[in-house]
Formats: structure tokens, sequence, C-alpha cells
């Protein structure tokens, strides 16, 4: 990965080479020079008795920036955001048991989302390891099967090893969160620090070229279908490719859909978009991958949020499919030309084989395929109900941000409603501009990655979309953000419920609310007080002609976070929609309202 963190320790020591290569220390002082050399800056976290030993020295660190966040899982979301904004790993750091715990939902967030960060975390001494000692919880057991990698450090000479081969597996091949797990004593005792160590990793050899023969057959295949899509995930950001995707997309004239995870790695506002694809994606999108011949699958994993009924879903299409990680090849749909490698290096060579086509006389037409795609966009654009009693309709309040806040800004996120239409009516033009938890659907992702990737990349603006019932999970963090100095801007969506899940009661559970209503009229809590008193700004927008002047009250304050709380109807529903578990061909527009996919043909 380009950026600060090296992606081997000799890269790091080249930056520090007049430093003395080895010195006497503590392992809890190997453990913060360790940070230092992989170019850590910012550590988001909480100590407690196991980890105590390293805060001392990280206290005195002039590299790298401890926040000291108000719960566990907010370090760990904060490290997701800092790594989804700037490419970097995050970092997020706790104490042992409870603390650790409060780790595991960012770290399956970010496994499954493949984000790149390292949780460090304090264990009780070696020897009272496995004796119930006091906040002793087995991390590296819990965290298992949600980990690309996890150590478990007992003695102070294996830290600074650890820490490189820690950033290293996060960064390299498919990214993913990396645990590393550090018995009190470790820290304690003395041991002898050197850099750059020696990794010990054998068998972690991620493939990074693609197989030339593999790229031939991608290439001739595209040229000779008639109704090929790019199909774009979040693979190709994390490569950072989308100007070879773009380059790729002109060249060759296929349309692309970007899954959630890919919003903005190829431009909403190219004609060539067909938009998000799945169970609320655009019925262009859709449909698009429904009636290909041939899917060009780059850096995703055919999820079911996709594909729908898998059985049924793109029944007509050859398969091509590039990953970096083989394991994603085939798992769930066979892929008739399967890539192992690095989406950039897949891509790149992609264009070089198409040309040879081109060159050779061989260019694919897709002239019918665009006149039915494009009758889909014309005859079932993305749309929402508005209110007759006047209240705001939530998609509104999104077109809005988009217009006025730009597409040069973040956005994070939460889960639920306010994630789709966010994910929907918002218009992205820039890779890693929306960070959302895509794979686990987290909900409290929204406020903590907001911080994180402000932290990161301070010169944007950076707005959460968050909705009531998100916001009620990790808005703690806001006092963090206040007192740190971290200007996010925060636009809840207040429909007054737990929105996705009553949208299904209303369609599947009869209009049976169990359990969904948050209690609006009391408001409780009231959103704008509750900023107020984390000393951040609220400000309140009930009416849609008070939107706009609402977002630029807000851009305007630059110093504090602000928080604004949108009230929207609470009956408005994403749509389209596919209900969970049937096919594609059944997406409708709105409620009952089907496409007529015969009518574009
Ligand atoms: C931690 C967690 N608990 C429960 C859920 C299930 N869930 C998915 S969406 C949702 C409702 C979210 O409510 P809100 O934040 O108000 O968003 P809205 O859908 O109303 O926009 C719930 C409870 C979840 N995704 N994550
Ligand atoms: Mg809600």
């Amino acid at each position: 990965m380009p950026g600060v963190t090296p992606s081997s320790p000799a890269e790091a020591s080249s930056a520090t080479r007049n430093e003395p290569m080895t010195e006497k220390m503590t392992g809890a002082q190997a453990l913060v020079r360790a940070l230092e050399q992989v170019g850590v800056d910012t550590v988001f976290g909480i100590p407690g008795g196991a980890i105590l030993p390293a805060y001392d020295p990280l206290y005195d660190s002039t590299k790298v920036r401890h926040v000291l966040v108000r719960h566990e899982q907010g370090a760990g979301h904060a490290a997701e955001g800092y790594a989804q904004a700037t490419g970097r790993v995050g970092v997020c750091m706790a104490t042992s048991g409870p603390g650790a715990t409060n780790l595991v939902t960012p770290i399956a967030d970010a496994y499954m989302d493949s984000v790149p960060i390292v949780a460090i975390t304090g264990q009780v001494a070696s020897p009272l390891i496995g004796t119930d000692a006091f906040q002793e919880a087995d991390i590296s057991g819990i965290t298992m099967p949600i980990t690309k990698h996890n150590f478990l450090v007992t003695s102070a000479d294996d830290i600074p090893r650890t820490i490189a081969e820690a950033f290293h597996v996060a960064s390299t091949g498919r990214p993913g969160p990396v645990l590393v797990d550090i018995s009190k004593d470790a820290l304690q005792s003395t041991t002898t620090f050197s850099w750059p160590p020696v990794m010990q990793l054998p068998g972690y050899r991620p493939v990074t070229r693609p197989h030339s023969k593999q790229i031939r057959e991608a290439a001739r295949l595209m040229t000779e279908a008639k109704r090929p899509v790019f199909y774009v995930g979040g693979g190709v950001h994390k490569a950072h490719a989308s100007t070879e995707l773009l380059e790729l997309a002109e060249l060759t004239g296929i349309p692309v859909v970007t899954t959630l995870m890919a919003r903005g790695t190829f431009p909403d506002s190219h004609p060539q978009h067909m938009g998000m694809p799945g169970m609320h994606g655009s019925v262009s999108a859709v449909g698009a991958l429904q009636r290909a011949d041939l899917l060009i699958a780059l850096g995703t994993r055919f999820d079911d949020r996709v594909t729908g009924q898998l059985s049924s879903f793109a029944p007509h299409a050859k398969v091509i499919h590039a990953d970096i990680d083989p394991a994603e090849i085939s798992k769930n749909r066979h892929a008739d030309v399967p890539i192992v490698g690095d989406c950039r290096e897949v891509i790149g060579d992609l264009i070089t084989a198409v040309r040879a086509e081109q060159a050779d006389g061989r260019k694919g037409d897709y002239s019918e395929w665009w006149r039915l795609l494009n009758g889909y966009k014309e005859t079932y654009p993305l749309g929402y109900e508005e209110f007759a009693d006047g209240s705001l309709a939530p998609q509104y309040v999104m077109e809005r941000l988009s217009a006025l806040v730009g597409a040069d800004a973040i956005y994070a996120a939460g889960v639920g409603q306010h994630q789709m239409w966010a994910a929907q009516f918002i218009k992205y033009e820039n890779p890693g501009t929306f960070l959302n938890s895509g794979g686990a659907g987290t909900m409290g992702y929204a406020v903590p990655a907001a911080m994180g990737a402000k932290m990161g990349r301070p010169d944007k603006v950076v707005w959460a979309v968050d909705g009531d019932g998100c916001f009620q999970m990790t808005n703690q963090e806001l006092a963090t953000c206040a007192i740190e100095g971290v200007p996010i801007k925060v636009a809840v969506i207040n429909n007054g419920n737990l929105g996705m899940v009553r949208q299904w009661q209303t369609l599947f559970y009869d209009e049976r609310y169990s359990n969904t209503d948050l209690q609006r009229v009391k408001r409780i809590p009231d959103f704008v007080k509750l900023a107020e008193a984390y000393g951040c700004v609220g400000l309140r927008c009930e009416r849609p002609e008070d939107v706009d002047e609402t977002i630029r009250k807000a851009m305007e304050i630059t110093d504090v976070p602000v928080v604004v709380d949108f009230v929207v109807h609470q009956d408005a529903m994403v749509w389209p929609m596919v209900a969970a578990g049937t096919s594609n061909d059944d997406i409708n527009y709105a409620r009952d309202m089907a496409p007529n996919w015969e009518g574009g043909e």
C-alpha cells in the first residue's frame, strides 16, 4: 500500500537511518518505538491495568498521538475510518478483558470489509494466563475467526518483530484486521530493541501479479460479449485502481455498477455508471447484472445483498472474477475465468490486453446493450415519495447535502435506511469518500468512523450521516471530537424509529411494529441538547424549506463538531428493494411496483 505505513521494516528503517540500531529498553518502550518506526501517527484507545506499561512511554512519544476515546468500540471504528480515508493502517489500543472484548465488534467489522487495522491489547501477565485472572479474556481465541491474523506475545524480545509483522499482514494482500495481544510482563521486562527486525511469516506471500493467460482470455471474452458489465467492489479502491478502472471502462465502453463498498470508485456522473446493484440498488444496475452475458467482477465477493437468490443471479452471464484473495474466487458463484491478483495490476494488464485485441481489429459492439440500459435508466430513475403534510423526506436531505456539501467531502454512514439513502442520493465522484459498514452492518459505525477519517484527513469536510438509533450507540465519541478538536458534522436522520427494521415489519410482518419505536415524541434524548452537552453545536431542521439554510449554517461552523437533528417522516421507505432471498428479477421500485423488463427491450 502506498502511503506512510511502510510495507516492510526495511523501508521503515530507511527514513530513520541515523537512529541507533540497538538499544536496551522495556517491552513497552520497544512497542512505542516499533509503532513510530512503522509510521504510526495516531492511536485510538483507552488505558487500563494490563496495557498501562505501554501508556507510560506513549506519553512521551512526539510522533504518535494517542486519542483518548470514550468507548473501545469507538476506538476500533475510528481506526477503521482513519484507514478507509487515508489508505494507511488504523491503530486502536485497549486493555485486557472488557477493554479487549469491546473491540470485538469493530474488529469483526474490519474483517468483513477488509479494512487494515492493528488492534493492540494488554493481556494479564503470562503466569496468570489461563487462571481466570482479573480482567483476563482470551482475546486472541475470541478474535481468531474475525482477524486476518492474530498474535499473543509473552516475551519483550518478540514485540518489535510482531509489530512489523502485524502491519505487514494488515496492509498487504487482502487487507484486514490484525490483533496483537501482549502480556503485561512482556511489556515490563527488558529487551534489546533493534530495527528492522526479521519478519517470520513463512507461507505468507500474497499473489499480486495476475496470470497472463487468464488476462488474455478475459480480454477475449470482453470483446466477444454482447452484454458485459463491470461489477466493481470495494477491492478496486483498496488497490488504488480507480484511475485504471476509468481508463478500462472508457476504452471498452462497458457499463459499470459500483457496490455499496465501491461507491465513488467510479464517478456517479459518468454516463457509463449504472448505479449501485443489490437489495436497494437501482433498477438499471440490477437489470444490467440480471441481463448481462458477461460479468467482469473486480475486487468484489458476490455478497448475498448483491446477488439476491444466488441461483437466479445473472443467469445468462459468464463470469470473470478478479480478486487478490483466492478464497473469494468461485466461493459463491463459479468463475469461468478466475484471476488472482491485485486489482490495479489486473486492470492495468486488462487495458494492455484489450488494446491488443482492438489493434487486431476486434472491438466489442455493445450498442444494442446500451439501448436497453439507457431505457432502464430513463424509465426507472431513483425517486421518492414526498409527504402532503409538508414534513421532511429523508431522501431530500441527502440530495441537498450532496448539492451543498459536494463530492469533495467524506461521508460516513450508520446502518439502516439512512445508510441506503446516503448510498443512493448522495453523488460520489471520488474514491474513498463514502465510508460505511457494508459486510457487518454495524450500527454505531458512523460517528467514530467520521472522527477517525477527519483525523486522518483534516483537510476534508467530514459528515457522519447517522440514524437516530445508530447515533445512540456511539455518540459518546462526540466528547472525544470536541475535546480533541475534531470538527466533524453529524446529520442525524431522525425518523423516531429503528427505521430499516420497521420497514421490514411494514412489508413482511403485517405492520406489527414490535420494538422499533424510539418514542420520538418524548424527544428522549433531545439531540440538540445532547450535542450541546458534549460541547458541540446542535441544530434542528424539521421542514424542507429550512434544509439548505441549516446545512449552510453547519458548514460555516468549522471549529467545533456540529450535530443536525433532521426530523424526518417516519414512513419513508427505501426503494427499490429486492426482498431477502428472492430473485433480483423481482425487484420493486416502489411498493408493489415492478419494472417491466421486456418493455425496455
Ligand atoms: C449493532 C446492531 N444491532 C442491530 C442491528 C439491526 N438493525 C439494522 S438497521 C436497524 C435500525 C437502525 O435504526 P436507525 O439508526 O434509526 O436507522 P434508520 O433505519 O431508522 O435510518 C437495526 C436495529 C444492527 N444492524 N446492528
Ligand atoms: Mg431511525
